[in-house]
């Protein structure tokens, strides 16, 4: 494995009522991978801010719903001195012993965003579902069109260098959060890669895919986010 030691990582997990999950998936985190462990609660109405506490992670609180708002938050609670930012869903999908392959095009230094795929990694069946796929599909076939970079999946879990983060200046606070960063990304020159991750059915209840009121609405809004970036440009 690489050499990844050497850079200071914090994690970021948005959660929203994730109480039934996020004490094992912090249970999971590699001990002493990062320097800091955030967890976004978005006005969670279960124990998810007392479980993810007890599990050692550093709550912050976002009260307007949305995966950007609360990742956002989360950014503006980093430590000082931080090289890198993994982000990660709270509900078990992501492997987090899994980080270190994406920690390690950077600590290497030939990347500045690593994207886990998990076109390119094994979905355990039914853990993306056909809307999802086929979402990706498009909105990856969209950014090749528009912005002439290929990706293959929107995927949480991934690591930014903590200095081209802020430098691509996010602003998303909801669903279109991983396609900003992803195009953002390519618009500002990021040296950009992709690992495979696996991805699980995830514990507890989907607030996104597993809704159909959700799912037009971040199918929306990331159709939406990767034209309205172009005309921005
Ligand atoms: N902070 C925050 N997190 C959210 C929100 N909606 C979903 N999440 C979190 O984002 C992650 C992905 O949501 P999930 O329900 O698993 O969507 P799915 O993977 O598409 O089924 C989980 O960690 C959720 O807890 C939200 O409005 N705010
Ligand atoms: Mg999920």
């Amino acid at each position: 494995m690489a050499e990844t030691s050497s850079l200071r990582a914090a994690l970021i997990i948005p959660a929203l009522n994730e109480e039934a999950v996020i004490g094992r998936t912090l249970a999971r985190v590699p001990p002493g991978l990062y320097e800091a462990i955030l967890v976004a609660d978005n006005g969670s109405t279960d124990g998810t801010a007392e479980a993810a506490r007890a599990a050692g992670a550093t709550v912050v609180h976002e009260p307007e719903r949305g995966y950007g708002a609360a990742c956002l938050k989360a950014m503006a609670h980093l430590p000082p001195e931080i090289d890198v930012v993994v982000f990660m869903d709270a509900d078990s999908s992501d492997n987090p012993a899994e980080a270190p392959r994406l920690l390690a095009p950077i600590a290497e230094g030939r990347a500045d965003l690593v994207i886990g795929s998990r076109t390119l990694g094994e979905a355990e069946p039914g853990a993306l579902l056909p809307h999802q796929r086929f979402g990706n599909a498009l909105a990856t076939f969209l950014i090749r069109i528009l912005y002439g970079h290929r990706y293959t999946d929107l995927g949480p879990f991934r690591a930014i260098r903590a200095e081209a983060l802020a430098r691509i200046g996010m602003r998303d606070r909801n669903y279109g959060w991983t396609i900003e960063m992803q195009v953002k990304a390519v618009q500002h020159g990021l040296r950009v890669e992709e690992v495979p991750v696996s991805y699980a059915k995830r514990i507890g209840v989907s607030k996104v895919s597993g809704n159909a009121k959700a799912s037009v609405r971040a199918g929306v809004k990331i159709l939406w986010t990767v034209f309205r970036l172009a005309w921005l440009r």
